[in-house]
């Protein structure tokens, strides 16, 4: 990509898109497009099309995706499969017809069979079944990747695929029954704490883990990627380290300052035991995250309670 390049990132008001959409704008790239829901549909196919033949872009990064977290995947699996394969299949074919330079596509770590090895090496895809809580929105995943990989190898496309870990930070997703663990427990312990409630209750049992990754860190791991990796293989995005659920409550309850007690909601499902990437070959690319979990949470609490008449819940 050059400075002028002509870029669209699908998804730019999410977590995600909106951390690679601050992260070119730093950089001085200055030939975004951006598109709100309003703007364009993309589960609607000919106003995909139009878009792509009207503003032929060079460069996309396809982070638009319904997401969600444990909860969420659970009970609207339909809405997580139907929509994802839409919105990729539209993104991703209409950048093949119109000419797309390069495309970088957003999987997931739950793409990985439930109960694989750890660390979780790119090449585990596909060995194994995928955990019952998130089958729908992984398959959907899958789907993106096969289709980047297929359109490369009949068509000669450069499509890339990376696969982030549990990703946090500013304009995530606070609703406390479709957020991920990381902000429904930040905005617990907040409210918690100036509601002078006695408990916070938990999810789960707590003993599970999980790797948590500050989506600064991924917008620049995208960019970078974008910049210098031309593979169809997979590219796992994470930290190499992961924390327990209840490590990781406790950590947000020191940082928000909050003084009362945890109950765990065991009627709640745990999801997958463990999930952390490794992320060897990333490193043998050139990248390592910069951002450690006590800083990236803090820099996202001091944003939440700055926003927090305005944030998403
Ligand atoms: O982040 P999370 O919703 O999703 O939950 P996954 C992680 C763990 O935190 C689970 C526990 O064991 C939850 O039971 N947990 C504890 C909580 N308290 C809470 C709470 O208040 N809210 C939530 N949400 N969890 C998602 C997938 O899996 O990870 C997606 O469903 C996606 O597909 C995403 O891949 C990265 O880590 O289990």
């Amino acid at each position: 990509m050059n400075k002028t390049s002509k870029i669209y990132v699908a998804g730019h008001n999410g977590l995600v898109g909106s951390a690679i959409t601050r992260r070119l704008t730093d950089l001085g790239f200055t030939n975004l497009i951006k598109k709100t829901r309003a703007e364009l549909d993309l589960l609607n196919q000919s106003a995909v099309e139009s878009f792509f033949a009207k503003e032929k872009p060079e460069y996309v990064f396809c982070a638009a995706a319904k997401v969600g977290g444990i909860w969420a995947n659970k009970t609207e699996k339909a809405d997580f499969i139907y929509q994802n394969l839409e919105v990729q299949n539209n993104i991703i074919h209409f950048s093949y017809k119109y000419g797309v330079k390069k495309l970088l596509f957003l999987g997931s770590s739950c793409i990985y069979p439930g109960s694989c090895p750890q660390p979780i090496k790119e090449e585990y895809l596909l060995t194994g079944p995928l955990e019952e809580t998130n089958d729908a929105y992984a398959v959907a995943k899958i789907a993106g990747i096969k289709m980047c990989q297929s359109f490369n190898s009949q068509y000669g496309t450069n499509y890339i695929s990376v696969m982030p870990t549990n990703l946090y930070g500013i304009n995530d997703n606070f609703n406390l029954e479709s957020a991920h663990v990381l902000p429904a427990l930040m905005r617990k312990f907040y409210e918690a704490k100036i509601n002078n409630q006695k408990q916070v209750v938990v999810w789960g049992t707590g003993t599970v883990k999980r790797e948590f990754l500050c989506v600064d860190d991924m917008a620049d791991a995208c960019v970078y990627l974008m910049n210098h990796y031309n593979d169809s293989k997979i590219v796992n995005i994470g930290t190499g380290k992961d924390s327990t659920i209840k490590e990781l409550a406790l950590l947000i309850k020191e940082i928000v300052g909050y003084k009362g007690e945890l109950s765990w909601d065991t009627s709640k499902p745990d999801g997958t035991h463990q999930k952390l990437l490794d992320v060897t070959y990333l490193h043998s690319l050139g990248w390592k995250h910069r951002i450690d979990l006590k800083e990236g949470l803090t820099t996202t609490f001091n944003w939440f309670v700055q926003n927090y008449q305005h944030i998403r819940k």
